[in-house]
This record gives C-alpha cells, structure tokens and sequence, in this order.
C-alpha cells in the first residue's frame, strides 16, 4: 500500500461513525475489504456508540395475504408463475389480524409486521389494511406493513392511520436487479421509498443474499441504501430461503462470514439504523448468528414463522438470547426516533 492509500485509508477509518449520506462506491469496497477482526472492531464500535449492544428489537410478521402475486421474484413463494405448493389465502378480516397481533405482544415484540404478497394495493385493499393498523397500533405495538409499490397518496392514508415503518427492499444491486425481478424496475422501488419518505413513515430497506450476485453487487446495494436523502431507519438483510420450484432454488448460499461482513459494513454505513438480521436464520448457526449481533445487528424476526417460510422456534431464540445476554428492547422508537416505554402486554 502507498502512502497516499494508507492515508486515505486512516481519514476513512477516522470518520466511521458519522452519520453520511456521501459514501463513495469506493469507501464502502474498502470497507468490505478490511481484514475481518478490525472490521468487527470498528463495526462493534460504531454499534455501542449507538445503541445498547445487548438489547435487540424483537418483530413478529404476519401474511394477510398470501400467494398468487403476479410478480415474478425470482426468490419468492408467493409468485403465481412458479409451482411452489402454496395455498393462496385471500386478506385476513381484522378481528383474526388482531388475534395474532396479541399473541405476538404477550411473547414480547414490539413490533407487529403485516406483509401482503401484492404488486401494489387495490384502494378497497389499503382501507383494510389502513383498519387493521390502526387497531395494532392501539395495542400499543409498533406497526410494520410491506404491500408492494405504493402512490404518494396511499402512502400519506397509511401514515394517518399511524403506519410507523414501511418495508420495501431494494433486493440487491441495480446492475443485478434485472436476473432477478423483471416485472418492475429498481426505480419504480425508489419512487415507492420516496414516496414512504415523504409521508413521514419510517423506512424499512434492505436486500437479500444468495440472488446469485457478487461481493461487488453487494457494496452496490449497500451503496445505494447508505446514500439515499436519509437513510432507512430499519435495513433488514435477508440470507434467501430456498423455496423448491422458484428459479432460486440451489443457488449458491452465502459463506457465513460473507454474510457477517455485509452487516457490519451496513452497520458501518449507517451506524443510527436498527440493522436487521432478517430472513434465513434457520438455515444459520448459534455462532453466525451471535457474529451478526457482534457485528451490529439489532433486529430479528420471532416467532415459528417469517410470511411463508420457517424461521427459528421460540424456544430456540429464547435459549440464544440467554446464552449471549442479549434482551428485547422494550420500548419502541417513533417517526425521528424517539424512544417511548412499550405499553405494558397483557
Ligand atoms: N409483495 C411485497 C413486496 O415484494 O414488496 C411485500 C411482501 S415481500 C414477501 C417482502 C420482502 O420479502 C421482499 O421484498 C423480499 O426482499 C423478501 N423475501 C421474499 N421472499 C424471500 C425469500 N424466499 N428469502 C428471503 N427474503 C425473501
Ligand atoms: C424482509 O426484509 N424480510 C421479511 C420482511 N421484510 C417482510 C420477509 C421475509 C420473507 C421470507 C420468505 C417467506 O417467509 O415467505
Ligand atoms: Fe410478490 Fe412480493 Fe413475492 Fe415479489 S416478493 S413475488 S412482489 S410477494
């Protein structure tokens, strides 16, 4: 390494820890390339200046509607055009929303995710769901929906319903997005997240591992989400679950610790953001999974089951949580990020 590099290499090394939206594509490669105990390091230290290490924020999801989705994600159960064995359910009245809502409140979440698999929500669809929010949003939870492309418009009715966090991934690098999704386009995603933003509604944006792309796509993506007008409050980041029958089946899985340097480099790139370790943690190991919360992931998926697909029993996320000394976070964090006690369960 030259001088001018080393030197350039300290001034990188000097700012982590700011909040920036001007990351070039070249900081985040050489992120990615630091040798894994100093990126562990410096991502470990960005986590604690940050937020409790020890405390992780706890979401249950739940599919209103499942299957028969006309997109064609190449990842994904719930696309008509593949023979995956799903049963489509049309969208869940409240009341039964609402049963599963408690539920998750009494095992401790905080969060309460809706995901339908849409292209985009009919009106008559949003007014339910805008229903359905507001009533989980009286159980004193945060509310976390994912429904597809959304208007302007349709994003300011979820906000008055008091929609905390919307979730839409980006899914991978631009330059890969296309081998992977051809019924919609990288910016029509963008203009969605835009317009979330602009309804005041907290982002939720991440991507998925496993899609068949690189280490360089990976930076790109991450790129991308770190250079956004603000960043995501919440960046989950899914290893893929292998659904039989989706183009996707038998791709090449993620080394595990190729998984761990693209949360700590996401930890890195936006050290405010709860990083979440979504999606694919059946398929992880105890250790992977504790290196992911030591490298700054702050967020899970609880409960048997992620929208179609396993995730880790209960019993399981209990019995790691004590290992490591890791509690839920019992307070949720609102639009700007300030912190209220969770109303108490019961
Ligand atoms: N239909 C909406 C959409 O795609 O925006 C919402 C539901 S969709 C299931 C939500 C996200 O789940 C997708 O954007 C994708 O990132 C993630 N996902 C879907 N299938 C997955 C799989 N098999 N493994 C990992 N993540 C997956
Ligand atoms: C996200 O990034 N991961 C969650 C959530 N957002 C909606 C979805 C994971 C879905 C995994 C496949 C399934 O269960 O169908
Ligand atoms: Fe439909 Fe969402 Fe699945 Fe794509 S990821 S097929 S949009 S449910």
């Amino acid at each position: 390494m030259s001088q001018t590099q080393r030197s350039l290499a300290n001034q990188l090394l000097a700012r982590l820890g700011e909040v920036r939206t001007n990351w070039t594509l070249d900081e985040v490669r050489e992120l990615f390339a630091l040798p894994f105990a100093d990126l562990l390091f410096h991502a470990q230290r960005v986590h604690r200046a940050n937020f409790d290490p020890n405390e992780v924020q706890v979401s249950t999801l739940l599919s209103i509607k499942t299957g028969a989705c006309p997109e064609d994600c190449a990842y994904c159960s719930q696309s008509i055009r593949f023979e995956t064995g799903l049963k489509s359910e049309p969208l869940l009245d409240l009341e039964e929303v609402l049963a599963k809502a408690r539920i998750a409140r009494a095992n401790g979440a905080t969060r309460f995710c809706m995901g339908a698999a849409y292209r985009s929500p009919k009106p008559k669809q949003l007014a339910q769901i805008a229903a359905m929010i507001k009533e989980v949003r009286a159980l004193g939870m945060e509310t976390c929906a994912t429904l597809g492309m959304l208007t302007p418009e349709q994003a300011l009715e979820l906000k008055d319903a008091g929609l905390d966090y919307y979730n839409h991934n980006l899914d991978t690098s631009e330059s890969h997005y296309g081998k992977v999704i051809t019924t919609r386009t990288y910016q029509d995603r963008l203009d969605t997240l835009q317009a979330v933003r602009d309804a005041g509604i907290n982002v939720c944006c991440g991507g998925i591992l496993g899609l068949g792309e690189d280490e360089s796509d990976r930076a790109k993506l991450l790129h991308t989400l770190a250079t956004l007008p603000q960043h995501p409050e919440s960046v989950p980041i899914n290893q893929l679950v292998q659904v039989p029958g989706t183009p996707l089946y038998g791709a090449e899985k993620p080394k595990p610790l190729d998984f761990v340097r693209v949360i700590a480099v996401a930890r890195l790139l936006m050290p405010a953001s709860y990083v979440r370790l979504s999606a694919g943690r059946s398929d992880m190991s105890d250790e992977t999974q504790a290196l992911c919360f030591l490298a700054g992931a702050n967020s899970i998926f609880y409960g048997e089951k992620l929208l179609t697909t396993e995730n880790p029993t209960e019993h399981h996320d209990l019995g790691l949580f004590e290992q490591l000394g890791i509690r839920a976070e019992k307070h949720i964090r609102g639009v700007g990020g300030q912190r209220m006690r969770l109303a108490d369960s019961g």
